[in-house]
């Protein structure tokens, strides 16, 4: 299980001009990740705007990442949509195509019980033999996974952890807890990574990893060897970055952005989600800049 464990960038999914998911455009996305020291890559979640794509478009992106990075990168993808039987189509579809994990959100939408969820996680664990990470991010579903339900979860060997984006790091430690030792905790919020692994975390899933993977591996260096300090002081700068980053009309419009500046063309984010405006470009040209000196 541990082999899960460290630092995976929730990748943000690339289209062309018009829009639609350019498969090219996501293997050099993944190609620019595989050089950077990240564990691995977290396909179609929050980020990477699953939630906003076609089941087949998910199917897309998932085999261009694969057909790009596998056994290079451990590639985890997101399954979550509102009905189970989509979440099982994508599952068994990642089995098929070799991903090394699957992870989900409850389904949104309706307000569903807590029973109703569990079965609606069951039904994809049962769908195949991947393991499978519980993702928690009460603030955008509404649902908060109780202690109770992870321990219950996690006593199956399939069910290897959690994706803890909620941000109460007492509540990481006690999912840590309620799932035991080889239970793994993944931070969510980036802003905090440094205060989740000191509480347990035993890795990151981040957006904002993306435009600055080599800091966030190197601040998880300098946790592991100890240099609270260091790691401190760099905690500090990457969130006077995402603090600029949360500025803009959407979050990963800007970093999208950022990615384009460096000739990694991934468009603009799918409506719902704003793109940066051209007054917006100037400030993002300087940011890319500091980040790239820092
Ligand atoms: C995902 O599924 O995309 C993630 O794991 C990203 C987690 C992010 N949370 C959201 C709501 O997007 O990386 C964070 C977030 O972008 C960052 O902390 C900035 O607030």
């Amino acid at each position: 299980v541990s082999k899960f464990a460290g630092i995976y960038v929730a990748m943000y999914s690339a289209y062309d001009a018009k829009g639609i998911v350019d498969k090219e455009r996501v293997k050099r996305l993944a190609r620019y990740y595989a050089s950077s020291g990240v564990k691995g890559l977290y396909v179609g979640g929050s980020s990477g705007e699953g939630m906003l794509q076609s089941a087949e478009e998910r199917k897309q992106v998932l085999e261009a990442v694969l057909e790009e990075v596998r056994g290079e990168l451990a590639v985890i993808v997101h399954v979550g949509a509102s009905s189970t039987r989509e979440s099982m189509d994508l599952c068994i579809h990642a089995q098929q195509v070799g991903a090394d994990a699957v992870s989900s959100v409850p389904s949104v939408y309706y307000r569903l019980s807590e029973k109703a969820v569990e079965n609606h996680w069951q039904h994809m664990i049962d769908s195949t033999n991947l393991p499978f990470i519980i993702y928690n991010i009460p603030q955008t579903t509404g649902f908060n996974l109780s202690f109770d339900l992870c321990k219950r979860l996690a006593q199956q060997e399939k069910v290897i952890g959690v994706k803890m984006s909620g941000e109460s790091t007492f509540e990481l430690e006690q999912f840590k807890e309620a799932g035991g030792d080889d239970f793994l905790v993944f931070n969510g919020p980036d802003e905090q990574f440094l205060a989740g692994r000191i509480m347990g975390a035993d890795g990151g899933i981040g957006g904002t990893y993306g435009v600055m993977p080599e800091l966030f591996c190197k601040l998880d260096a300098y946790f592991r060897e100890g240099r609270f300090e260091e790691a401190l002081q760099l905690q500090h700068t990457v969130n006077r970055f995402i603090k600029k980053l949360l500025g803009y009309p959407s979050l990963y419009g800007a970093c999208k952005y950022i990615l384009n500046l460096r000739g990694i063309e991934t468009g603009e984010p799918r409506l719902p989600l704003l793109p940066v405006l051209p007054e917006h470009h100037e400030s993002l040209v300087q940011l890319n800049e500091d980040i790239r000196a820092a």
